[in-house]
């Protein structure tokens, strides 16, 4: 009773089974293999398994193995429906001479080869098999696909038809003692590629010699000498030289033909829904490159045969976490989704796990600070973005009226209170000049990238030529600040009407731009601190021409300090703020950070502004300015001039590292000489140099009530140069 309960279930399960096949049977009685050779889809070699007429393979059985054919006589190699690829046996031609080994002695006896040379073998006709194949369908890949001929003095040429028209092609191989074949080489010698022409369905290829009297397979013959012609594979085909015996032997090569389904494209194919063949759910089409007619893929993320609509075989998902080439890393989860897969990082740990992403890594509170860090600035970033998205907007809405901005500029620049002021006064006030925009950039070839001059905190300064070839400097300031522009427009005048050899002119201005454009003189030289600092031209100045240099930007600055109509503070005295001219005449320059000190008052409460290393301690300190911080920085001037050495050096000891306070330091325990710029010290002139180190160390007193006035180091100096001019 159970034995025959357990039979009934077996037969019912078979039943099932049975039942179940039963639904895809139509498909599944299509014979997929010929032989060793699977034949998927579209392709088929029975009524009912292939798409259409061009996709039909016979298998024919006589063979064993069964061996498929396309077009009933091709044979097939290999069928790739991701590829759209279908690789067919093609046909080797020869050309070959017989001749009698007999009539030559042993390859080993010196004759031989006089033997071969003198023609002493008999001579039989050529043999000549010619290739030939005809597609009916589809066509060759020009791209895979290269003519070849191997053998000496040999050329193969093929005959077809590309569409309708005619074409003939070929490659010629060379070969004689003094030309090595190179194994690999398809280069002409020995062997010889090209390309094949587009779209041809069909070819014959004959090989020809190019003397009657050399054999075509050169030397290594046995029995024969051929030469060989074929199309073939370029990536199943690598050229030896034992190919001219070995091919005798071998009658077909692979080549490569693309396939594609109909003649129309995807656009037009898609429009009629029962004849387009990418039938699967997750696919998608593509147009052949080569021929007309389109073929299928299946999307990202699947495989399978694209032309079915439904079940195992169509597209399905790859499961990439069971694949061998896992995609996450070690330490993450992968989990497949439809069509694609996820990497989850174990609790605790951030980072996207993916193997060619981030890697697993465990929260830090660093890290998370950094992350709050970031998202802070990404907010600011995006908060900045919108502001200057915003006004960059508003800007192009105020473009239309940009003659009436220019005017507001002007006015709001101070042009006006400029104007009146520049009225008022009288005499020398020819100097000043109000340029327009049009003419300076004009001048500035409209402020091109090649008339930079120089860049920094305090703007651009540009190279410009003036309509009567006057040549000037430009200076784009940054000067903005509403607050500012009464300041600024006292500056402008103060300098216009600043007549000193020894400072940097300023000719002009122009205030219809958003920020005020500035115009000196051009100064010629570059900066001092490019003379100090650069080893091929620090040689050029001599104690004297530095001493000369120091005495005239003194005498500027303690002419601005106490001769000018209004005290002015340079506040920004450095190296690279003096200028030199062909005669290295210091001129002074940039007072984008000057401050004019009104007559009533011995200080100006200001924020610091300045260079870091020649900037006053005290004035750092306490904020006020006063002229003394001047001499602060012109004493750093000095000792940079002495020493050659840059202010400020991280490479320095720590002791060193302030040029102010080593210098100082080096002077009190009597050891100047060992700072010296070796261009400085002759060895007669110690007394001039302790002497000008006494200056330097008392201008750069930590109080500046200590320091001497501009005007006194001026004129010390000036003694010291015409003492030493009489020594
Ligand atoms: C199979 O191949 C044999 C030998 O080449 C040939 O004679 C025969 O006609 C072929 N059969 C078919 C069905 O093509
Ligand atoms: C057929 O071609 C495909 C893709 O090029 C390749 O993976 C497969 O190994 C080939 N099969 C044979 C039998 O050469
Ligand atoms: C190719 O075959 C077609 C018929 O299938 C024939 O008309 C044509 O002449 C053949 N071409 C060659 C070069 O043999
Ligand atoms: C080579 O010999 C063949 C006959 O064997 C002849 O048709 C051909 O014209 C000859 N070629 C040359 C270049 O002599
Ligand atoms: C040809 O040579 C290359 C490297 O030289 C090699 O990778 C390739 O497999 C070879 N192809 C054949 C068909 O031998
Ligand atoms: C080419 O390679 C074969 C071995 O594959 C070798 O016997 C032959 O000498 C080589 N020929 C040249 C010219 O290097
Ligand atoms: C080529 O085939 C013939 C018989 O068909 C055989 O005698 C010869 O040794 C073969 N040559 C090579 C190089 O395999
Ligand atoms: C496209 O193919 C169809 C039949 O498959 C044929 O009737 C038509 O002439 C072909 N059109 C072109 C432009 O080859
Ligand atoms: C196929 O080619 C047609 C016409 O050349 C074009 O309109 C269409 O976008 C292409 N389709 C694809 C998938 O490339
Ligand atoms: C898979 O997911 C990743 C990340 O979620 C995405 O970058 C990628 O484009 C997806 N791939 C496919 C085929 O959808
Ligand atoms: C996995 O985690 C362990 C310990 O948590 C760590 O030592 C290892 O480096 C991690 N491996 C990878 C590939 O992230
Ligand atoms: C899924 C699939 O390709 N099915 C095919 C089964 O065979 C019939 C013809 O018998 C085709 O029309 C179907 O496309």
């Amino acid at each position: 009773m159970d034995m025959a309960g357990k039979l009934l279930q077996q037969l019912l399960l078979g039943v099932i089974i049975l039942a179940a096949t039963a639904v895809s049977i139509a498909n599944s009685t299509c014979d997929r293999e010929c032989g060793n050779i699977k034949i998927p889809y579209p392709f088929g070699t029975s009524e009912g398994c292939y798409l259409d007429k061009p996709f039909l393979i016979t298998c024919n059985h006589t063979f064993d193995p069964p061996k498929p054919f396309l077009d009933h006589d091709i044979p097939v190699e290999n069928i790739s429906v991701p590829n759209g690829e279908l690789r067919v046996s093609n046909p080797v031609a020869h050309l070959c001479r017989e001749f009698n080994r007999a009539a030559c002695r042993q390859p080993q006896d010196p004759q031989y080869s006089s033997c071969i040379a003198r023609g002493v073998y008999t001579r039989v006709d050529y043999t000549r098999i010619s290739a030939l194949l005809n597609l009916s369908n589809f066509r060759i890949s020009e791209t895979r696909n290269k003519i070849t001929s191997v053998g000496c003095n040999v050329y193969a040429y093929i005959q077809g038809s590309e569409g309708q028209k005619g074409f003939t092609t070929g490659c010629l191989s060379l070969c004689d003692e003094n030309l090595n074949v190179v194994n690999g080489s398809c280069s002409g010698i020995g062997c010889c590629q090209t390309s094949i022409p587009e779209g041809a369905m069909g070819y014959i290829l004959n090989v020809r010699i190019l003397n009657n009297d050399t054999l075509p397979g050169g030397k290594n013959f046995g029995g024969q000498s051929c030469g060989y012609g074929f199309i073939v594979d370029e990536q199943a085909y690598n050229f030896s030289s034992l190919d001219f015996v070995n091919l005798k032997n071998r009658s077909s090569v692979p080549l490569v033909l693309d396939w594609a389904i109909g003649n129309k494209t995807c656009k037009d194919a898609k429009k009629n829904k029962e004849s387009y063949a990418c039938k699967a759910n997750h696919s998608y089409c593509y147009n052949s490159t080569s021929s007309p007619g389109y073929r299928c893929n299946c999307s990202e993320g699947y495989q399978g045969n694209p032309y079915f609509s439904d079940g195992p075989e169509s597209c399905q998902d790859i499961d990439e976490c069971m694949g061998l080439r896992k995609p996450c890393n070690a330490n993450a989860t992968c989990t497949n989704t439809d069509g694609n897969y996820t990497c989850t990082c174990p609790k605790g740990y951030e980072g996207d796990g993916r193997k060619d992403g981030t890697d697993c890594r465990p929260i830090v509170l660093g890290q998370s600070n950094n992350k709050i860090i970031s998202i802070a600035l990404g907010v600011s970033i995006s908060l900045l973005v919108l502001l200057v998205g915003t006004s960059w907007v508003y800007w192009g809405l105020k473009k239309r009226k940009l003659v009436k901005l220019k005017e507001q500029w002007f006015k709001q620049n101070g042009g006006l209170m400029l104007q009146q002021r520049l009225h008022n006064c009288t005499g020398s006030m020819d100097t000043a000049k109000i340029y327009s925009v049009e003419e300076l950039k004009k001048a500035t070839d409209n402020y091109d990238k090649s008339k930079i001059l120089g860049q920094g905190g305090y703007g651009t300064v540009y190279k410009g030529v003036l309509p009567n070839n006057k040549v000037v400097a430009i200076k784009k300031s940054k000067i903005s600040d509403q607050s500012q522009i009464e300041q600024f427009i006292n500056e402008v005048i103060v300098l216009t009407q600043i007549n000193h050899r020894n400072v940097v002119k300023l000719l002009g201005c122009c205030l219809e731009t958003e920020v005020p454009l500035l115009v000196y003189e051009f100064i010629s030289n570059g900066t001092l601190y490019d003379y100090i600092h650069d080893t091929s031209r620090s040689s050029l100045l001599s104690w004297d021409k530095r001493m000369k240099i120091a005495t005239e930007t003194a005498g500027a600055l303690a002419y601005l300090h106490c001769e000018a109509s209004m005290p002015i503070i340079h506040r920004d005295v450095k190296t690279a703020n003096i200028l030199l001219d062909d005669n290295h005449t210091a001129k002074v320059s940039d007072f984008g950070a000057s401050r004019l000190i009104p007559l009533d008052q011995a200080h100006l409460t200001t924020l610091v502004q300045g260079t870091h290393g020649y900037l006053d301690p005290e004035y750092y300190r306490t904020s006020h300015l006063t002229e003394k911080s001047d001499v602060y920085s012109f004493g750093v001037v000095l000792a940079e001039l002495l020493t050659g050495k840059k202010v400020i050096c991280f490479l320095r000891p720590e002791n060193e590292r302030n040029l102010a306070t080593y210098f100082v330091s080096m002077v009190e325990q009597d050891r100047l000489l060992e700072i010296l710029d070796d261009h400085i010290y002759d060895g007669s002139n110690a007394e001039e140099l302790k002497k000008v180190a006494d200056v330097v160390k008392r201008s750069l007193s930590v109080k500046g009530d200590d320091r001497p006035t501009m005007k006194e180091v001026a004129v010390e100096l000036d003694g010291l140069r015409i003492k030493e001019r009489h020594h």
